[in-house]
């Protein structure tokens, strides 16, 4: 694909597109695949390590680990499938695996994969354990469909663990929840977290988390997707939101600009034209977070900002009206 020089922009951009975006394309799998997008992520000792997902001519997704010493080049992907869809044995999985958010739990020594399994009554979220990207241990279904956009926090709440999804409800939007569970299988306490807004916002539509949450010393980092319905199809770009740090349910911050969009032509235009899908990113020891992101459901790409510039914006962002718990109801 041709390379391309970002065009000047008079807004601060917090995110810095990687020069040799986009940085894996179906050309470079080692079997044949039609698309790779919509990558977990994490740093695994000197490697990075990709969770992509990649899609077959049938349309059904799997996963496929790549693996990189400088995140950028390089990549070592697996010879065949290493998370493919198991129907016999799960049958939620009948139409594949899709969008893997990856969370080190510490007390677990392990990491969590909350993942979309597509059923024939619509998607879903299941969690998957894994301790080496080689073997993988499935929890099983852990919402009914139509729920996505899944990922675990990295430890508990009290006794409890915590993880955001997006269940969507008919004709009344598609909003961010929070529910909570003593072992990952068995979860509740739901209430929402963050509602799509309406009319003219960019994220009117539909919201969902995009990584899974980032502990930051001001809050819990929260990048999540807003969808825009248009005449054109649907736009998908990026806002921030920041979490109580010990009551997660409670939002200290949110953007009302979106804060990365797609641009590029590899954003702008592949099988879902206008989309910049981030599910993993990794924050550095300097203070950088590489954003891996999903472009036109076709490639992978990859965008940087500093921590501390994402904290100071966040910090003239507005809080919102309905910000903490007490506020909110489930009927809402
Ligand atoms: C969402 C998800 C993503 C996809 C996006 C744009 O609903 O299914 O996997 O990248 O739509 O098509």
């Amino acid at each position: 694909m041709k390379r391309e020089a970002k065009a000047p922009s008079l807004h601060v951009e917090l995110f810095r597109r990687e020069a040799e975006n986009p940085i894996l394309t179906a050309q470079d799998w080692p079997y044949p695949v039609h698309s790779v997008f919509n990558a977990g992520a994490c740093q695994v000792g000197d490697e990075t390590v990709l969770l992509v997902r990649a899609e077959d001519r049938r349309g059904h997704s799997h996963l496929s680990v790549a693996r990189s010493n400088d995140g950028i080049s390089n990549w070592q992907i697996d010879s065949r499938p290493s998370f493919a869809a198991d129907p016999e044995n799960f049958p939620e999985e009948a139409w594949g695996v899709e969008d893997p958010r990856l969370t080190w739990v510490e007390e677990r020594g392990e990491w969590i994969i909350a993942y979309t399994a597509y059923s024939t009554s619509g998607p879903l979220v299941s969690l998957a354990a894994t301790k080496d990207f080689v073997h993988f241990n499935r929890l099983g279904p852990v919402m009914p469909p139509d729920d996505k956009d899944a990922a675990v926090f990295p430890r508990r709440f009290g006794n409890r663990y915590a993880m955001i999804h997006r269940p969507v409800s008919a004709g009344l939007g598609a909003h961010m929840w929070l529910s909570f569970s003593p072992d990952l299988r068995h979860w509740g306490d739901h209430h929402i977290l963050l509602h799509a807004r309406r009319g003219a916002w960019w994220d009117a539509n539909k919201i969902g988390l995009s990584p899974p949450p980032l502990e930051t010393a001001e809050g819990w980092l929260i990048l999540y997707h807003g969808v825009r319905v248009t005449a054109g199809g649907c736009l998908y770009r990026l806002g921030f939101a920041l979490l109580d740090l010990e009551d997660p349910s409670r939002v200290l911050r949110r953007s009302d600009e979106w804060i990365f969009a797609p641009e590029m032509t590899y954003e702008r235009q592949g099988d879902v034209n206008g989309v910049v899908f981030p599910c993993g990113w990794i924050l550095d020891r300097d203070g950088t977070i590489r954003m891996y992101y999903g472009g036109a459901d076709n490639c992978m790409a990859l965008a940087t900002a500093k921590v501390s510039e994402v904290l100071d914006y966040l910090r003239k962002c507005p809080a919102p009206p309905d910000r903490g718990r007490k506020s909110m109801t489930l009927s809402e």
